[in-house]
C-alpha cells in the first residue's frame, strides 16, 4: 500500500514537471495578452460608415469612477447610451402612480451634454417590476390603463431627448410562446400594442422597438418575434424597430446567421439595431479566447454593416469591470470590448476594423 502510494506520488509528480516544460503558465500567458492596437473612436468610425451610432449602456453606480466616466464622456467614442437599470419600471414607478426620475435623468443629462443619442429602456418587462405591479390583481381595463399611464408618463418624460425606445421588452419564451407574465396573462399579446400606442401619443418622434434576445438565429423565437411584427404592422400599430440584444458567447455565435435575421426583419419595413452586445467567455481569458472574441465582434458589426437598415450598436456596457455576466453566470466574463482596467481588448481592434472593412 505503502508502495503504491510513493509510486503514485512518484507519477503525479513527473507529469506536473512533465506538463509544466510543455504548456504555458496561464497567468503568464493572461499577462502577455496582446491588447488592442487601434486607436480609433468608435462612434467616429460608425459615423463614417453609414451608421447612427455606435453606443453604449451605463448604470449610476458606476458614474462615480472617474477613470470610467473620462472614457464615457467620450462623444467621439460613444454616440448612443441606454441606461442599464434606472429607466426600468421598479426605478421609475415604484409605487403606483409615484413617479422618480432622478436616476434616469442622470444618464439622459450625460447623453445630452455630450451630444450622443438616448434609447429609452424599457416600458414593458417581465423583470424588475415593482410588486404593486408583477403581483397586482387587475382587470383588464385596469391593467390597460396602468401600462398606459406607465409608458405615456415615462416615455414622455424624456420626450424630445430619446432617439429609440425599447417599449417592450423580451416577451417570449424560447418556443416561441408569449411569457406568462402579469401582462400577458390578464391582457393576452394585446399588452404589445397598448404599449406601443401609449408611447406613440406620449413622443411621436421617438422610434418604437421590441427588443429581443435569442433572435438572432433562425428558430421559434425569431419566427415568433416576426410573426408579432407582421401582425402588428397589418393592424397598423405604431412600431419602427426590432432590437436583437446580443448577448454572445465567445465561438458561439454565426455572422452570417445574425445577417440573415436583421435583413429578415428589415424586409417588413422596420429598422434593427445590436442592442445590448457582449460576448463571454469561460474565465480566465487566454489569448485564444481574446482573439476568437475579437473574431466575434468584427462578425456582429459587420452583420449590422451589411444590412442598411441596421441603423448602430449598443454593447452592455464597455468595460468588463461593469458587465453583468460575472454575476449571473458564474465562472464567466470577460465579455466586453475593454477590461476591468479600462485596456482595449482585441475585441476593439474587431470593431475599429469592421466599421472600416
Ligand atoms: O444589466 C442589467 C443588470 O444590471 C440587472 O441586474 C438585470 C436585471 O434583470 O438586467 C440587466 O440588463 C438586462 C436588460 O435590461 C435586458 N436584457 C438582458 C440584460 C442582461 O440581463
Amino acid at each position: 500500500m505503502l508502495r503504491l502510494s510513493a509510486s503514485l506520488a512518484a507519477l503525479v509528480a513527473f507529469i506536473s514537471v512533465a506538463a509544466a516544460s510543455v504548456l504555458p503558465n496561464t497567468a503568464a500567458a493572461t499577462v502577455a495578452a496582446p491588447g488592442a492596437t487601434s486607436t480609433a473612436k468608435l462612434h467616429t468610425l460608425a459615423k463614417a460608415a453609414g451608421k447612427l451610432y455606435f453606443g453604449t449602456a451605463t448604470d449610476n453606480p458606476e458614474l462615480t469612477t472617474t477613470a470610467y466616466t473620462a472614457i464615457l464622456n467620450d462623444g467621439a467614442m460613444f454616440g448612443q447610451l441606454t441606461a442599464t437599470n434606472s429607466m426600468k419600471w421598479d426605478a421609475t414607478e415604484p409605487e403606483q402612480g409615484v413617479f422618480t426620475f432622478s436616476a434616469g435623468d442622470q444618464i439622459a443629462n450625460i447623453a445630452k451634454a455630450n451630444g450622443m443619442l438616448l434609447r429609452g429602456h424599457n416600458c414593458v418587462w417581465h423583470n424588475q417590476l415593482p410588486s404593486w405591479v408583477s403581483s397586482g390583481t387587475f382587470t383588464a381595463a385596469q391593467l390597460t390603463s396602468v401600462i398606459q399611464n406607465h409608458c405615456g408618463t415615462l416615455v414622455g418624460h424624456y420626450k424630445g431627448q430619446t432617439y429609440a425606445w425599447d417599449v417592450v421588452n423580451e416577451p417570449f419564451n424560447e418556443d416561441g410562446t408569449f411569457g406568462a407574465d402579469v401582462f400577458f396573462n390578464v391582457l393576452g399579446e394585446s399588452f404589445v400594442q397598448i404599449a406601443l400606442k401609449a408611447a406613440r401619443a406620449a413622443d411621436p418622434a421617438a422610434k418604437l422597438y421590441i427588443n429581443e434576445f435569442n433572435i438572432e438565429f433562425a428558430g421559434p423565437k425569431a419566427t415568433a418575434m416576426l410573426n408579432l411584427v407582421k401582425s402588428l404592422k397589418a393592424a397598423n400599430v405604431p412600431l419602427d424597430g426590432i432590437g436583437f440584444q446580443s448577448h454572445f458567447i465567445v465561438g458561439e455565435f454565426s455572422g452570417p446567421a445574425l445577417q440573415t435575421q436583421l435583413s429578415t426583419f428589415a424586409a417588413q419595413g422596420v429598422e434593427v439595431a445590436i442592442t445590448e452586445l457582449d460576448v463571454r467567455m469561460t474565465l480566465p481569458s487566454t489569448p485564444a479566447l481574446l482573439a476568437q472574441q475579437k473574431t466575434d465582434y468584427n462578425s456582429v458589426i459587420t452583420a449590422c454593416m451589411n444590412v442598411k437598415a441596421c441603423v448602430g450598436v449598443t454593447t452592455w456596457d464597455w468595460t468588463d469591470k461593469f458587465s453583468w455576466v460575472p454575476g449571473t453566470f458564474a465562472g464567466q466574463g470577460a465579455a466586453d470590448p475593454w477590461d476591468e482596467n479600462f485596456v482595449k481588448k482585441p475585441a476593439f481592434d474587431g470593431i475599429a476594423t469592421a466599421f472600416t472593412a
